[in-house]
C-alpha cells in the first residue's frame, strides 16, 4: 500500500504537502475530499476530521500540514528534506513558511464566513478584519521577494519550504479572495509565483476550477 494524502487542492495545507512530496519524489496517492461534503473517508483516521490527512502505508495516519511535512522531512534525509535541520537556516525558513501560513489562514478565514453563514449573519467587519491581515502577509512576503532577487526566499541553496508555502499561499489567496488587488500590489510576489506554478510539481496539484 503506497501513502495516501486526504485532501483535494483547493486546500493549502493539502497542496504544500502534495507539491512537497512530488519534489521529494515520494510517491503518494490523493483522495481528492472534499471536506465538507465527504468527511467520511477522513474521519475513519483523523478524529477532528481535517484536510490534509496522510495515511502511511501501515495505516497509521498524520494530520496538520506542519506535522505532516516535518515526517515527510525526516523520511527524505538530509538531502531531500525541505526544512533546513537547525540553526538560522531553519528559523528563517520557518519564519517565512509561518507568515505564508498566516495569509492562507486569514484567507481561509475570510472565505468561511460567506460559505457557511446564512447572509443574514454574515459579520462584513470580521472578513475586511481578515482580509486586512492577508493583505499585509502578502505585503511582507512580496517585500521578502524583491530582496531575495534570483535567490531563494530563506537564502537557501534550493528551494524550501518557504518558497513552496509562499507560492501556495499567494495563489490561493488569490483564487478564494478574488477581489482583492493582489496582482496589482504585488506583482515580485505574483511573479515568484507564476514562475513556481509552472513547474512539474506544482502542475501536478493544480487548484481546482
Ligand atoms: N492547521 C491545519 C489547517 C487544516 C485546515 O484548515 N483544513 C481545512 C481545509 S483547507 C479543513 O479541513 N476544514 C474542514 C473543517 O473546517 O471542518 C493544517 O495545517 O493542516
Amino acid at each position: 500500500m503506497s501513502l495516501t494524502l486526504y485532501g483535494n487542492y483547493l486546500s493549502p495545507y493539502t497542496r504544500r504537502v502534495a507539491i512537497s512530496m512530488s519534489l521529494m519524489e515520494i510517491p503518494f496517492t490523493q483522495e481528492p475530499v472534499m471536506i465538507f461534503q465527504s468527511p467520511e473517508a477522513v474521519s475513519a483516521h483523523n478524529p477532528v476530521t481535517r484536510i490534509p490527512t496522510l495515511v502511511l502505508e501501515d495505516g497509521e495516519a498524520l494530520y496538520e500540514s506542519a506535522a505532516i511535512l516535518d515526517y515527510l522531512d525526516e523520511r527524505a534525509g538530509q538531502d531531500g528534506a525541505l526544512i533546513p535541520p537547525a540553526g538560522k537556516p531553519r528559523r528563517d525558513v520557518q519564519r517565512i513558511t509561518a507568515i505564508a501560513i498566516g495569509t492562507m489562514e486569514r484567507a481561509q478565514w475570510a472565505f468561511y464566513e460567506t460559505r457557511f453563514r446564512p447572509a443574514e449573519i454574515v459579520h462584513q467587519p470580521w472578513i475586511e478584519h481578515n482580509e486586512k491581515h492577508a493583505m499585509a502577509g502578502l505585503a511582507h512576503l512580496n517585500g521578502l521577494v524583491e530582496a531575495a532577487g534570483d535567490n531563494w526566499l530563506a537564502g537557501t541553496d534550493r528551494i524550501s519550504q518557504a518558497d513552496i508555502s509562499t507560492a501556495v499561499g499567494f495563489s490561493f489567496t488569490a483564487k478564494v479572495r478574488g477581489h482583492l488587488p493582489v496582482r496589482d500590489e504585488f506583482p515580485a510576489l505574483a511573479a515568484f509565483t507564476d514562475r513556481l506554478e509552472a513547474t512539474a510539481a506544482f502542475k501536478e496539484a493544480p487548484i481546482p476550477g
